[in-house]
C-alpha cells in the first residue's frame, strides 16, 4: 500500500495555509503558502515574493518536517514528487553531500571542486564491509556491495556510470577503480602490481583520448569498459580494457573554445631537450592546434602532465623506447598538419606549397616517422586507382590533398591509440582462470552542441543503449518478475526508448543502415542521404525534418532532449578504409614501432578503398557490450551536472531536473519504493537463512 500512497494524486490535503510547491519558469519549482482556493485554482504566495495561481493538479505539498540536511535515500522522502526530489538533492549538495541513494541506485552530483577527505584511505577503511545504507551514500559503498556479492556468490558484477557530458562519470569511475584496487590489492607486494597498472592506465588513456570540449575540460572522447578480474581469494588477478570508437575528426579539426587531444599540448610543454628532439615549440604554430584559440585550460598544467603521463606509462609497462616512439608519432601528426598545398601546373593537381614552412614540416614528418620523404610527398598529392585493366596514378587538387593529409593524420593517431590500449592490456595481463569480475563502464556522456555530427550520433546512440539497459533492468524485468510471481502490482510507466533505438540501429531501414547504403552507392551525397532519411522517416514520431535545412535531421525525445544532426560529413566519417599508399609507406618505415602500427595485411583485405562501415561496426561493438553486461549483475550510478559553468556551489534547478527526467530517476525512485529490496531464489534463501529455523528443515 506504500506505493498507492506515493503515487496517487496528492493534492487532496491542500488547504489555505498549506506549504506547497508550484511551477516557476526560472526555478522549475518554488515553494510558498496557499492563500486562497477557488474551485480547482490554488492561489499561492511564493517565497520569492510572487503571487501565483495554479491548477490544483499541479500543486504539490511541501514536507515541512523534512530533516534540515535532507534524507540520504530518496525512497525515504515523505512526499515523492519532482519538487521534493529536487529539493532533497539541492539541500544535500549545498552541504557538500554530493551522493544520494535512490534505493540501490546512487545519484552523484558533480561538486566541481576537490573534496579530498571524501576519498582518503580513512574513508576506504570505513566503507570496507559496511552494508549499503549503513554509512552515508558513497561510490565506495556501491563498489563494496558489488565486491562482496561477487565473493559470496561467485557471480560477475558491473557498475554502470551514466550521465551527460561533464557530469563526473570518469572521475567516479576512477574512484570505483581505486576502491576495488584497495579491496583486491595484495598488501605488501613490491614493484608494479596489477592494481597499480590498472589505476595508472587512466592517466595514460586520458592523455591520448581526452580533450577539452564546450561541455567538459577533460571530456572522454572514447568509451571504456574495464573488466577487473579476481581470483578465488578475492585478489585482483588481471584486467582487460575495452575501448569504443575514439573521435577521429578531433585530430584535424577543432573550434574555439575546444582543444585537440591533451597529449599534443603536453608534448609542446615538454622539457626543452624533448621538444627540440621532436622539433616542436609553441602550440600556436601548428595548424591542428591553432584552429582554436584555446591553448591553455584552467586546472591543467601541460608541462606537469607531460611528466605525469610519462611516469604512468612507465608503470603500465610502456618502456622508454616505446614512449620515445609514441611521442615521435604524436609530433609527426602535428608536422603533417602543417604541410600545405598549392595548385600544380596540370589541371586538378597540386604541389607542396613552395615555402620553407611546408617543405620543412614535410621533411620533419618523414624523419620522425622514419619513412621516405619523397614517397610521403607523393602519397599526399596523388592517389593510385586500381581498375581491373590497369593501375592509374591520379593527381589530387589542393583541396583533395588536404583531405588526404588529414586522413593520414587521423589514421596514424587512431592506430596509435589502439596500440596503447593493446599494450596496456598485454602488460597487465588477463587471468584466464578467473570466473569472477567486476566491470566498470565509463562512456562518453550525452552531447548536444550547436553543430552535431556523426560522432555525436554515435555518442548519443551509446547513451540510448545504456538507458535501455537501465530501463530493462530497473523497470521491465523487475515488473515482469512481479507478474510472474503473481504479486499484486500496479504497473509503473517509464519512457521506453526502443523506438529511438529502432530509428538509429534497425536493420534494414535505420539511420545507420541507410548511411551504409549511401556509402556504398558511388553517386550519393550528403544531400541525397538526408533526402532519403526525410522520405523514410516522414511519419516517424521520433524524427523531424528541420525547416531551414536540406541536410540536417532532428531526433526528438532523444535521451537528453532533442538533437539536430548535420548530415554533411556523415558519409566520409562513416567510411573506414585505409588508403593503400599510406599503408605501404608506413609499413616500410625504418622504425619498427611505426611499421608495427601498419602491419602487412593478407592479400584480399589489402584491396584499396574497400568500404567498411564505422557505424555498423560500432553497433556490433555495442551489442557485444550489452551481452557482456547482461551476464553480470548491474549496479547503477547516475551522475548529475549541477551547472553548465562547470563551477562549484551552483545548482541550476532546470538543468538538474532535465537530467533527472531523462534518466528516469523519478520512476526509479517509485519502483524502489514499491518493490521488494532484494530477491533470492527459494534455495538461496533456504541456504542462507535455514539456520534460523532448523526445525523446519528437518527431513528436507
Ligand atoms: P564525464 O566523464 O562525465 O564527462 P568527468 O568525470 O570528466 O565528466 O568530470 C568533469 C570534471 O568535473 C572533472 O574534470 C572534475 O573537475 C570535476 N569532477 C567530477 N567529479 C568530481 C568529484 N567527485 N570530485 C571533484 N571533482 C569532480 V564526458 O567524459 O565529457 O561525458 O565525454
Ligand atoms: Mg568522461
Amino acid at each position: 500500500m506504500l506505493y498507492q500512497h506515493l503515487t496517487t494524486a496528492i493534492p487532496i490535503n491542500i488547504v489555505v495555509g498549506s506549504h506547497v510547491w508550484v511551477e516557476d519558469p526560472q526555478l522549475a519549482w518554488v515553494d510558498g503558502e496557499v492563500s486562497k482556493i477557488s474551485g480547482s485554482q490554488v492561489h499561492v504566495k511564493t517565497t520569492n515574493g510572487k503571487s501565483v495561481v495554479a491548477d490544483i493538479s499541479k500543486v504539490y505539498p511541501k514536507d515541512t518536517k523534512a530533516p534540515a540536511g535532507g534524507v540520504d535515500d530518496m525512497t525515504r522522502l515523505s512526499y515523492l514528487h519532482e519538487p521534493g526530489v529536487l529539493e532533497n538533492i539541492k539541500t544535500r549538495y549545498e552541504l557538500n553531500e554530493i551522493y544520494t541513494y535512490t534505493g540501490n541506485i546512487l545519484i552523484a552530483v558533480n561538486p566541481f571542486q576537490r573534496l579530498p577527505h571524501l576519498y582518503d584511505t580513512h574513508m576506504m577503511d570505513q566503507y570496507k564491509g559496511a552494508d549499503l545504507g549503513e554509512l552515508s551514500p558513497h561510490v565506495f559503498s556501491i563498489a563494496d556491495v558489488a565486491y562482496r556479492a561477487m565473493i559470496n556468490k561467485g557471480k560477475s558484477h558491473s557498475i554502470l556510470v551514466s550521465g551527460e557530458s561533464g557530469s563526473g562519470k570518469t572521475e567516479t569511475t576512477k574512484m570505483l577503480m581505486r576502491y576495488l584496487a584497495y579491496l583486491g590489492g595484495r598488501s605488501g607486494t613490491e614493484g608494479r602490481t596489477v592494481e597499480q597498472q590498472v589505476l595508472e592506465s587512466n592517466p595514460v588513456l586520458e592523455a591520448f583520448g581526452n580533450a577539452k570540449t564546450v561541455m567538459n575540460n577533460n571530456s572522454s572522447r572514447f568509451g571504456k569498459f574495464v573488466e577487473i578480474q579476481f581470483d578465488k581469494t578475492g585478489c585482483i588477478s588481471g584486467a582487460a580494457i575495452r575501448t569504443y570508437l575514439l573521435e577521429r575528426s578531433r585530430v584535424c579539426q577543432i573550434n574555439t573554445p575546444e582543444r585537440n587531444y591533451h597529449c599534443f599540448y603536453f608534448l609542446c610543454a615538454a622539457p626543452k631537450e624533448d621538444k627540440e628532439r621532436y622539433k616542436l615549440g609553441d602550440p600556436k604554430l601548428f595548424h591542428y592546434l591553432n584552429q582554436s584559440n584555446c591553448i591553455e585550460v584552467d586546472g591543467i598544467n601541460d608541462a606537469q602532465e607531460y611528466l605525469a603521463t610519462r611516469r604512468a606509462m612507465d608503470i603500465v609497462g610502456i618502456n622508454e623506447e616505446e614512449q620515445e616512439a609514441i611521442f615521435r608519432v604524436v609530433a609527426a601528426v602535428l608536422h603533417i598538419g602543417n604541410i600545405d598545398f598549392a595548385k600544380g601546373t596540370e589541371i586538378d593537381s597540386s604541389v607542396i606549397k613552395d615555402d620553407d614552412k611546408s617543405r620543412s614540416h614535410l621533411k620533419t614528418a618523414s624523419e620522425l616517422l622514419m619513412c621516405d620523404c619523397d614517397k610521403l610527398e607523393k602519397t599526399l598529392i596523388t592517389r593510385i586507382i586500381v581498375t581491373p585493366e590497369e593501375v592509374i596514378t591520379k593527381t589530387l587538387d589542393p583541396e583533395s590533398a588536404i583531405v588526404s593529409r588529414d586522413g593520414l593524420a587521423k589514421t596514424i593517431y587512431s592506430r596509435l591509440f589502439d596500440w596503447i590500449v593493446k599494450k596496456i592490456n598485454d602488460s597487465i595481463g588477463q587471468d584466464a582462470n578467473s570466473t569472477q569480475l567486476i566491470g566498470v563502464l565509463d562512456i562518453y556522456g550525452f552531447e548536444s552542441f550547436k553543430v552535431n555530427s556523426f560522432e555525436q550520433l554515435c555518442i548519443n546512440y551509446t547513451n540510448e543503449k545504456l538507458q535501455q539497459h537501465f530501463n530493462q533492468h530497473v523497470f521491465k524485468m523487475e515488473q515482469e518478475e512481479y507478474t510472474k510471481e503473481e504479486i499484486d502490482w500496479s504497473y509503473i510507466d517509464f519512457v521506453d526508448n526502443q523506438d529511438v533505438l529502432d530509428l538509429i540501429e534497425k536493420k534494414p531501414g535505420g539511420v545507420i543502415a541507410l548511411l551504409d547504403e549511401a556509402c556504398m552507392f558511388p553517386k550519393s551525397t550528403h544531400k541525397t542521404f538526408a533526402q532519403k532519411l526525410y522520405t523514410e522517416f516522414q511519419t516517424n514520431k521520433r524524427f523531424l525534418e528541420p525547416k531551414q535545412s536540406r541536410t540536417a535531421f532532428t531526433i526528438v525525445h532523444h535521451y537528453g532532449g532533442e538533437v539536430t544532426y548535420q548530415a554533411d560529413h556523415f558519409l566520409d566519417k562513416n567510411k573506414d578504409f585505409l588508403v593503400a599508399e599510406h599503408q605501404d609507406l608506413l609499413n616500410a618505415s625504418a622504425c619498427p614501432f611505426v611499421a608495427g602500427l601498419f602491419p602487412s595485411l593478407p592479400e584480399e583485405t589489402s584491396k584499396p578503398s574497400k568500404f567498411s562501415s564505422i557505424g555498423a561496426r560500432f553497433k556490433l561493438q555495442l551489442q557485444a557490450l550489452m551481452e557482456t553486461l547482461s551476464s553480470t549483475e548491474p549496479h547503477y550510478i547516475r551522475c548529475v551536472k549541477p551547472n553548465i559553468l562547470l563551477r562549484p556551489s551552483i545548482f541550476e534547478n532546470q538543468n538538474v531536473l532535465q537530467q533527472l527526467r531523462c534518466g528516469g530517476v523519478l520512476e526509479a525512485i517509485r519502483i524502489s519504493c514499491a518493490g521488494y529490496p532484494t530477491r533470492e531464489t527459494f534455495y538461496e534463501f533456504l541456504d542462507r537463512y535455514g539456520v534460523l529455523a532448523p526445525e523446519l528443515l528437518k527431513g528436507k
